[in-house]
């Protein structure tokens, strides 16, 4: 049988797992879906995938492709078929800590099946479509091997032989992300007090805040040791300016939550000495 028409079996059609085997089923990919609860792939199955019960979804064959809400529930869905794997290859697309990416490497390794680990960094309608990507760490030998069906999902970036590396950038990244996200819409809430909808401040706020992410770069010098961390705002400045900000967010009747935490590691460095330092320092709050 070619490569390609070796059937995947994808395990989960959650939003993300629906995404990921309908762009197999448009590629003209052989497909097997399960979910734990019947019914919810039956738009994929009118379009050509095959329903399965999880036995003989895990028999189809080809790679078995594993997209659940949590590492309790990969744990739950794959241990009682763990016989059937043996000797076949597990990708793990769910969203696990790098510990539990680890703990599931060593599993399958237990159980004779080949693991690679995945991280999807995108959204369900980014699947098949520019700009998504999937981070996978593990067995290089699993990542070669189905490249070409990664590429079909987003572009394909392999961390390593570690499992829990994908995984690590991952919940690094989303570290970044959530707080982004949080301080958009605490100024979303600042200006919709003055009568300013959410849209008009997302058409100013979006290309200022993707210009600050300029300065990442050499804010990553500076934590590498390779900068000298004088040239932007001291901490006794920043500390100034997020005491303004909270006051400007109390006037218009917001709790300034998002800036207060930011302020607490801010504050944490200037009482150890550090007000003279750039804003890099706070990584020193949160380092353990
Ligand atoms: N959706 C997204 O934007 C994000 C993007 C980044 C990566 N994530 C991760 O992908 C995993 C799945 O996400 P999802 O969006 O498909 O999630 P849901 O729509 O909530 O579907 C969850 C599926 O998991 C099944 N499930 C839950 N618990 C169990 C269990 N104990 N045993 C077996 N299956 C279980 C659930 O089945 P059912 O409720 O329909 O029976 C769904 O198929 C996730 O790790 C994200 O962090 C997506």
């Amino acid at each position: 049988m070619a490569k390609t028409r070796v059937p995947v079996a994808m395990l989960g059609m959650g939003a993300m797992g629906r995404a990921l085997a309908g762009a197999l089923v448009d590629a003209g990919r052989p497909v097997a879906v399960w979910n734990r609860t019947p019914g919810r792939a039956d738009d994929l199955v009118r379009r050509g995938a095959v329903e399965a019960g999880l036995r003989d979804a895990v028999a189809a064959g080809g790679p078995v492709v594993v997209c659940l809400f949590d590492h309790a529930s990969v744990h739950e869905t794959l241990a009682p078929v763990a016989d059937g794997l043996r000797g076949r290859t597990v990708v793990n697309l769910t969203t696990t800590t790098p510990g539990e990416a680890r703990e599931l490497a060593v599993w399958a390794d237990a159980h004779g099946i080949a693991y690679l680990d995945g991280a999807i960094m995108a959204t369900p309608p980014m699947i098949g479509a520019p700009g998504g990507q999937i981070l996978y760490s593990g067995s290089r030998e699993v990542f070669e091997e189905h490249r070409e069906l990664f590429g079909l999902w987003a572009d394909a970036v392999y961390d390593g032989a570690d499992a829990g590396t994908a995984s690590l950038f991952d919940l690094a990244m989303l570290a970044g992300m959530y707080p982004l996200f949080s301080g958009f819409l605490h100024g979303a809430a600042m200006v919709r007090a003055a009568g300013i909808t959410a849209a008009e401040f997302a058409a100013r706020a979006a290309p200022f805040l993707a210009a600050m992410t300029g300065a990442l770069p050499e804010m990553a010098r500076v934590v590498d040791g390779g900068g000298s961390g004088d040239a932007g705002q001291s901490l006794d400045w920043t500390a100034a300016a997020l005491d303004a900000i909270a006051r400007a967010s109390r006037e218009q009747g917001v709790e300034p939550v998002p800036v207060e935490m930011v302020a607490g590691l801010v504050r944490r460095q200037v009482e150890d000495g550090h007000g003279a330092d750039d804003f890099e320092r706070i990584i020193e709050s949160v380092r353990g």
